[in-house]
């Protein structure tokens, strides 16, 4: 068994700056679980695109208020701390925080920890990850 410490992953290479995010990679690809568990801050007033074209996600607002757009339809969802999104096709969206938002996010495939929004908002797929 592991365990893993918030307190522990800030300020190492498992804090991953996004600018309009913060997110601590609780545990990743190399962690073996076979997904990965993020505790990301979503900062007061910004916009995302998003597009998690090779990866599922599951989000978990435990903090602030905000909401997702999804682009395909223009619905919009609120999100506030107790709700769960699940992108389980694919979807296009835009996050917006109206306040600080704390999500616990989990992402299959795993993320590896490298890897950044492209213009798209997508994350690339690690060469070696079948896809989900
Ligand atoms: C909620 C969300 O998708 N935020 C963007 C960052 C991402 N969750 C991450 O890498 O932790």
């Amino acid at each position: 068994m592991q365990t893993v410490r918030l307190n522990d992953i800030i300020g190492t290479d498992r804090d991953i700056e996004g600018g309009n995010w913060n997110s601590r990679r609780l545990l990743l690809r190399d962690d073996g679980m076979g997904f990965s568990l993020h505790d990301t801050i979503i900062r007061a007033g910004t916009e995302t695109l998003i597009h998690y074209q090779n990866h599922l996600e599951a989000v978990y607002c435990i903090e602030g208020e905000g909401e997702v757009e999804t682009t395909d339809d223009g619905v919009i969802h609120p999100i506030s701390a107790g709700t769960v999104y699940a992108l389980d096709k694919h979807d296009r969206h835009l996050l917006r925080a109206k306040v600080d938002m704390r999500m616990v996010c989990v992402f299959t495939p795993a993320l590896t920890g490298h890897e950044v929004h492209d213009e798209n908002g997508v994350y690339a797929l690690a060469d070696d990850t079948v896809a989900s």
